[in-house]
C-alpha cells in the first residue's frame, strides 16, 4: 500500500510530525490507519496548519484516536463538556500555569485519559512550547533488577495538590483570568494504579508514575517512597526520552497518555496563549 501521509520523527525516541493530512475533513480508511499507527509508534504526533476552531470538527478529529470525555474540576466549553480552553492571558503574570509541572493527565481517576488532542488557536511570538516524555523508553532503560521490583508494585495517585484540599485554587485563589478550576474534597480521593503499565494496543510496557499526582507506592509511606519516586521521575525526563514542540496557531498535538508525560513551558509572561483540549476516555491501567 503506498503511503499518502508523511511521518517525520522528531527525536530518537518520541514524537513525529505528520504531513499530508487535513484533520478538518474525514480521512480515508487507509489514511486514518496510518495516522493511528504513527500515534502508537511515536506516542505523540503533531500536525501543522489545521483548522479545528469549530469544536465539533476538533471532536471529530479526536475520534480518530478515541472517544471524547468530560473531565472533572476544569470548566469546559458551554455545550461541549469534552473540551477545555487552556488560556494564559498577558495579565496572568506570576499565576499558576496549567500543565506546567511534569504530569500524565487525570491519573487521579480510576480510568485516566487515553490521550488528548490539543489545538492551538493563539500562541505567543516565542515560548510556550510543550515537552513530552516517553515513559516506555524510560521503563526499557531500567535495570532488570529494578524492572522486576517495579512490576510487583502499585502506586497511589491523587489530585489533592491540584484540585483538592491542598489546591492553590481553594477559595478561587490563583485562577488565571480566563480559566475556572473548581477545587473540591472530591479531589482528595486516592486511587491505586500499577507502577508498570502494559499498553492495551501495543503490549509495550511503560512506567506509569508522575510527579504531579503520584504520592507513594501502595503500602509504603510517603517518606519511604520519595527516594525511589524521585529517582524514577528524574530518569523519565532524561534528554534522550524527551521531545519539545514549538507551536504555531493551527498546530495540533495528539498524545498517548498511557505511555507519556508532558509539561507546558511557562516562558512567555505578558503574552497570550490559547490552546483547546479534547480529552479521550481511557481504560483502567493493567
Ligand atoms: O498547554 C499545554 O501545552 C499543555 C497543557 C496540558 O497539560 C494539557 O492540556 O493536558
Ligand atoms: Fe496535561
Amino acid at each position: 500500500m503506498s503511503s499518502t501521509i508523511s511521518v517525520t520523527p522528531l527525536t530518537g525516541s518520541i514524537g513525529a510530525e505528520i504531513g499530508g493530512v487535513d484533520l478538518a475533513v474525514p480521512l480515508s480508511n487507509s489514511q486514518a490507519a496510518e495516522v493511528h499507527a504513527a500515534f502508537l509508534e511515536h506516542h505523540v504526533i503533531f500536525f501543522r496548519d489545521q483548522d479545528l476552531s469549530e469544536p465539533d470538527r476538533q471532536k471529530a478529529a479526536a475520534r480518530l484516536f478515541g472517544e471524547p470525555v468530560a473531565i472533572p474540576f476544569v470548566k469546559s466549553l458551554a455545550d461541549h463538556p469534552e473540551i477545555i480552553d487552556i488560556v494564559k492571558e498577558p495579565e496572568d503574570v506570576g499565576k499558576y500555569n496549567f500543565g506546567g509541572n511534569w504530569h500524565t493527565d487525570t491519573t487521579f481517576l480510576e480510568t485516566p485519559a487515553l490521550g488528548a488532542l490539543l489545538y492551538a488557536l493563539e500562541v505567543p511570538s516565542r515560548g510556550g512550547d510543550t515537552l513530552f516524555a516517553d515513559m516506555s523508553a524510560a521503563y526499557d532503560t531500567l535495570s532488570d533488577g529494578l524492572k522486576s521490583t517495579l512490576n510487583g508494585l502499585r502506586a497511589l495517585h491523587t489530585g489533592k495538590r491540584s484540585y483538592g484540599s491542598q489546591s492553590k485554587f481553594q477559595g478561587g485563589k490563583n485562577q488565571s483570568v480566563s480559566m475556572q478550576i473548581d477545587a473540591t474534597e472530591e479531589g482528595d480521593k486516592l486511587v491505586s494504579h500499577p507502577v508498570v503499565r502494559t499498553h492495551p494496543e501495543t503490549g509495550r510496557k511503560s512506567l506509569f508514575l508522575n510527579p504531579n499526582y503520584t504520592v507513594s507506592f501502595d503500602g509504603w509511606t510517603e517518606a519511604e517512597s520519595k527516594p525511589l519516586l524521585d529517582f524514577l521521575h528524574a530518569h523519565a525526563i532524561r534528554d534522550e526520552f524527551i521531545c519539545r514542540f514549538r507551536w504555531d496557531a493551527g498546530s495540533v498535538a495528539v498524545w498517548d497518555n498511557r505511555c507519556t508525560m508532558h509539561r507546558a513551558v511557562n516562558d512567555y509572561e505578558g503574552m497570550r496563549r490559547h490552546v483547546r483540549r479534547v480529552t479521550l476516555d481511557g481504560d483502567r491501567p493493567h
